[in-house]
């Protein structure tokens, strides 16, 4: 007879012997499947617009809006290169459109938000009504709706796309197609969706036209500002966020977007904020002013100034805390209504 195994070798032939058969042990992965805390591959990073621009209108001349269908490039998580997002939920880029160019119609599953960050006068169509592009402007594209921007600007339009793309990934769940018309044919005047309901009001007879998003597919920045700017003057300030506003579907009072989570705040100046960490990690474009953001896990801590147009990432159960000593707006997106959906959002304000 032989003699018994050491264990340790005896493990090594039990999961060699059933490697073949698609069989792992979970005693060997379990701490990592489930951490004790989130325990997120992404990383902090800053986009500063100086840097990406020149990038941007290289592409420009590198080639047109039509053959490349979107001219964006994609804001990468450095932790993540190579998988088209800037968290492991959510896809984030910056898109160029150039005078009289057009970005031809398609559709997909996939969610988007337009974010405008330079330039007036490019416009964005959806389900037959275009809406212009103005900096600050909040902007949705539902999923499964025709879409297709172009310009009327004299010069460059430069705006942040977020997209669900790696959640549609995730679900195998994408589909898309091309229209048969270049740009959509315009059924309705500019500004019917915001009339109709974009008002604190809403048409006595209706159906939510795009199921779980909201009905309102341009958010003026005009009406945030003005919004954030009373409220900073009369209202209490959060220590933590300035003053933050999420945006809302008019229909439900829930997130515009069922995947993806808007917000838009306002650091007075002077503000500096208490450091918080959430479960949703969430992407920044700076609006308006200048700050900085201290981002940290562990041992390891990234300070970034942020001015007018530079985009940033705090990932998941990261410590972050603003600043500002001239005031600052910034627009955020998250995958918020995700984590609520399923009952794990969790968020730690610290003191
Ligand atoms: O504008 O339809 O950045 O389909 C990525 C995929 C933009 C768009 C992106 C897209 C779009």
């Amino acid at each position: 007879m032989n003699a018994p195994l050491p264990t340790a070798q005896l493990r090594q032939q039990l999961y060699a012997d059933m490697h073949p058969h698609n069989l792992t042990p979970l005693w060997e992965v379990l701490h990592a499947l489930v951490p004790q805390q989130p325990n997120t591959p992404c990383v902090p990073a800053l986009w500063k617009y100086d840097q990406v621009r020149p990038f941007l209108m290289r592409a420009g001349d590198a080639i047109t809006a039509e053959e490349a269908v979107r001219r964006v490039l994609i804001l990468e998580n450095p932790a993540l290169r190579g998988q088209s997002c800037i968290t492991q939920s959510l896809y984030a880029g910056l898109q160029l459109i150039l005078p009289g160019e057009v970005a031809p119609s398609h559709r997909h599953t996939q969610s988007a938000l337009r974010f405008i960050v330079e330039g007036s006068g490019a416009w964005t169509a959806v389900d037959g009504e275009r809406t212009t592009m103005r900096p600050g402007d909040f902007i949705i594209t539902p999923s499964w709706t025709y879409h297709d921007h172009g310009s009327e600007s004299t010069g460059p339009v430069v705006w942040l796309d977020g997209l669900d793309i790696p959640i549609v990934r995730f679900f195998d769940a994408g589909f898309a197609g091309n229209n048969t018309d270049k740009s959509q044919k315009v059924t309705r005047p500019e500004g019917t969706s915001l009339a109709r309901f974009g008002h604190n009001m809403v048409p006595v007879r209706h159906d939510a036209p795009y199921g779980a998003t909201s009905p309102i597919f341009s958010y003026p920045y005009e009406r945030s500002r003005e919004a954030l700017e009373q409220l900073e003057r009369t209202a209490p300030i959060d220590a933590w966020d300035g003053v933050k506003l999420r945006y809302s579907n008019p229909l439900t009072g829930g997130w515009p977007m069922p995947t993806i989570g808007t917000f838009m705040q306002r650091l007075p100046a002077g503000f500096g904020g208490k450091a918080w960490r959430q479960t949703d990690g969430a992407v920044y474009s700076v609006v308006e002013g200048e700050g900085e953001v201290v981002i940290a896990r562990g041992e390891q801590e990234q300070r970034y100034t942020f001015g007018p147009r530079d985009h940033f990432v705090v990932p998941s159960w990261h410590t972050a805390r603003l600043s500002s000593a001239k005031g600052a707006v910034l627009f955020s997106f998250s995958d918020r209504p995700v984590h609520q959906a399923l009952g794990i959002h969790n968020e730690e304000r610290l003191s």
